[in-house]
């Protein structure tokens, strides 16, 4: 068995969330946020047979959208030319984590 961490856009957790659930697979969402960004985003956990992992990676693949947020970046030419400006910065579709699980149990 394998856990899938997968962290995507807050925007497109709810059908990530419907997806993976209509495909018959059990999985659970946790608000997070980036550490870049320090915005929000969604981590969905799913443990899953090894065989199936391809198939809950691809419904993640699928329904994460790539998308560009500016981010201010300050600058300091001089004590007189302070400021900020904004820098494109590309996140997502998804980042995707998969772990070997050693023991499973529900109690
Ligand atoms: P954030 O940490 O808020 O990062 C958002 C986006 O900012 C990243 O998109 C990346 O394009 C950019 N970025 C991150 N660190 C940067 C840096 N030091 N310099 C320049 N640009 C930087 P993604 O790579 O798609 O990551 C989206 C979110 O996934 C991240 O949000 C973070 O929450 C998570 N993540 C990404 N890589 C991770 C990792 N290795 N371990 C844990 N979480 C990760």
């Amino acid at each position: 068995m394998k856990l899938i961490f997968a962290i995507v856009n807050n925007d497109d957790a709810p059908t990530v969330s419907a997806k993976i659930t209509k495909a018959g697979f059990n999985v659970t969402k946790m608000a997070s946020t980036g550490g870049f960004l320090l915005s929000g985003n969604t981590t969905f956990i799913s443990g899953v047979e090894d065989e199936k992992v391809d198939e809950v990676i691809e419904i993640i693949k699928k329904y994460s959208k790539r998308r560009t947020q500016a981010v201010p970046v300050d600058f300091v030419y001089s004590p007189a030319a302070v400021g900020s400006f904004p820098m494109q910065v590309t996140v997502g579709g998804a980042t995707i984590f998969v772990v070997d699980v050693e023991r499973f149990e529900r109690a």
